[in-house]
């Protein structure tokens, strides 16, 4: 096996994260024959599943999808106790693979990486940790997930709050006694709804600070006996074939019906029976107008509303927990359990920032335009710089020192979100422009694109080449075709981290390829059955 003593400091390859693409990564590098190092800033395996140990923290993919194919071993031993895992299971079943296939002696973890820098003459990355260590290497995957930068909003004061205060995805190891507490929560997106349904029963007393509410579907999550173990396990070849070839990369699939051509009452009955699915089928394995037909989406959202309002007991909170100016998936669908249930608590309050905005954050609390709120802890659940954020932490300078976050500030291009022209030998997974950055079932996108980023490393060793970098060209082609796509999605009148509205100055624009995992797996398999034509191989 190839060495990664700490001394050793010259690698084929070094993969950023050990998170679910990372240890694949590092995997399949190491089977193709590369001396691969991993780099972890967290002190141990599961990349956002490290890092999201909030209460409640859950996938909203079932178990079925949300896991490795490349291995019939590994899908016959772990048995997954629900259909949707709770994140201790998901960091457990990252931390059995990572010992399995013998990954993690090849992590060097707790060590950040704050730059990368290409070397034109030797077509070499020069990493540099925050430690102040140097390594090289000719390849270097980022691997750093999608959503791992956290965001704090920008209230005057904020860090002036005295009592305890959380993001969700920094949340501490050590357990957390909410016993008595006065406890306010910024954020109803996935994040929020999952913390707020969970600690509402442990708390003193807990004040929603909503700006936006959100379209939600209750999750249905049975736990998975021997007799599930076992149907699961015979349809597993089925399943694996299957989220290649549908749209997002789920066990699910749109209608091929055209919406419009279904009678309004077989309408109805198809959205009971997704809705009574419990999954994200209701959203994104039911109609592919609800992406981009107003009025189809309109039907989603008047349903969805009448659902969550049944819940509800007090008309008034349920007025304010009712999304009004923007349709049914064009921002992402939360699943939940209990949440509307939760405001029907009486140590739970909702505030909506709508009517009363947030003026500052102080010593004791909150300040809204009509009161202060007086807290023993805060939450944060106000999510990501989405794409791009944990990229731009690191400073990686490409051919002629150009800054990719320089590139990034102006505008997010990249080539089928694998590649940026100008960073010759850099390589990301869940970059911006792949279905993988938001539109897709994580895991069924990441594997595909590590598994053509080992293609691709292979070709240009194959070849005795140095480098691999998309032409101008071919990115800008890729670009207007994004563009062009997303173009039709009722997501771009929407604000979201779908479309960068969630962060002062990011580009605007949807983060992530629409026209299909399907079209993005085939272009993919061209781009390679053509010999890398797109790139500049030297
Ligand atoms: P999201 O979906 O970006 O949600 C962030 C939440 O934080 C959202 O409700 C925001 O309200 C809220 N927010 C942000 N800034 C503020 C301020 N200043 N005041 C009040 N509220 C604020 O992040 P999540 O972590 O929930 O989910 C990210 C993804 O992770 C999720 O979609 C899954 O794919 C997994 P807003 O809606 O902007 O009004």
């Amino acid at each position: 096996m190839p060495s990664t003593s700490a001394t050793n400091t010259e690698f084929d390859a070094i993969v950023v994260g050990a998170g679910f693409s990372g240890l694949y990564a590092l995997q399949q590098l190491r089977e193709a024959g590369l001396n691969v190092l991993g780099l972890e800033k967290g002190t141990g395996v599961g990349g956002t599943w490290y890092w999201n140990r909030y209460p409640g923290a859950r996938t909203d993919s079932t178990t079925e999808v949300y896991q490795y194919w490349f291995s019939e071993e590994l899908l016959k031993e772990w048995k997954w106790s629900e259909r949707f895992a709770a994140q201790e299971e998901t960091e457990r079943y990252l931390n059995f693979v990572a010992d399995k296939f013998d990954l993690r002696g090849q992590f060097r973890f707790g060590v950040e990486v704050s730059s990368a820098i290409y070397d034109e003459a030797s077509d070499l990355w020069s990493i540099t940790t925050a430690d102040g260590d140097a390594l090289s290497a000719r390849f270097l995957l980022m691997c750093t997930g999608g959503l791992s930068e956290p965001i704090f909003p920008k209230i005057e004061g904020r860090e002036s709050f005295a009592g305890e205060m959380f993001h969700t995805s920094r949340w501490p190891h050590e357990p957390i006694d909410y016993t008595g507490k006065r406890v306010g929560v910024f954020g109803t997106g996935a994040t929020g709804i999952q913390v707020i349904q969970s600690i509402a029963d442990k708390v003193g007393h807990l004040k929603v600070f909503q700006r936006t509410p959100n379209y939600t579907i209750p999750m249905r999550n049975p736990k998975l006996d021997a007799a599930a173990h076992e149907d699961r396990a015979a349809r597993f070849p089925e399943i694996q074939q299957r989220v290649r070839e549908t749209f997002t990369g789920f066990e699910f699939d749109f209608d091929a019906r055209p919406f419009h051509e279904v009678s309004p009452e077989e309408r109805r009955q198809k959205l009971e029976d997704l809705y009574a699915d419990g999954s994200l089928a209701f959203w994104v394995g039911s109609f592919f107008e609800v992406f981009v037909d107003e009025g189809a989406s309109q039907e989603f959202s008047d349903f969805a509303r009448e659902k969550m309002r049944a819940r509800l007991k007090d008309p008034k909170v349920a007025e304010k927990l009712m999304p009004k100016d923007y349709l049914f998936g064009t921002r992402r669908v939360p699943l939940e359990t209990g949440y509307y249930e939760a405001y029907n608590r009486d140590n739970v309050e909702l505030i909506d920032l709508r009517e009363t905005p947030v003026e500052r954050i102080t010593p004791d609390g909150v300040v809204t335009s009509a009161e202060a709120h007086d807290l023993d802890m805060l939450i944060f659940a106000t999510g990501f710089d989405a794409g791009r954020g944990a990229i731009n932490k690191v400073d990686v300078r490409g051919r002629n020192g150009a800054k990719l976050k320089d590139i990034w500030d102006k505008e997010l291009r990249s080539f089928m979100g694998l590649q940026v022209h100008g960073f010759p030998n850099l390589f990301m997974t869940m970059g911006p422009l792949s279905p993988a950055a938001a539109l897709c079932n994580a895991p069924t996108c990441i594997q595909q694109q590590v598994e053509w980023i080992r293609d691709a490393i292979d070709h240009v060793r194959g070849k005795q080449a140095r480098s691999m970098e998309p032409k101008a060209e071919a990115e800008a082609e890729w670009l207007a075709h994004h563009y062009e796509v997303s173009s039709q999605l009722l997501a771009l009148q929407a604000e979201s981290w779908y479309v960068g509205s969630n962060v002062d100055g990011k580009p605007k624009g949807l983060i992530a390829y629409a026209g299909g995992s399907p079209a993005y797996i085939e272009r993919c398999e061209a781009v390679k059955a053509g010999g890398y034509s797109e790139f500049n191989i030297a």
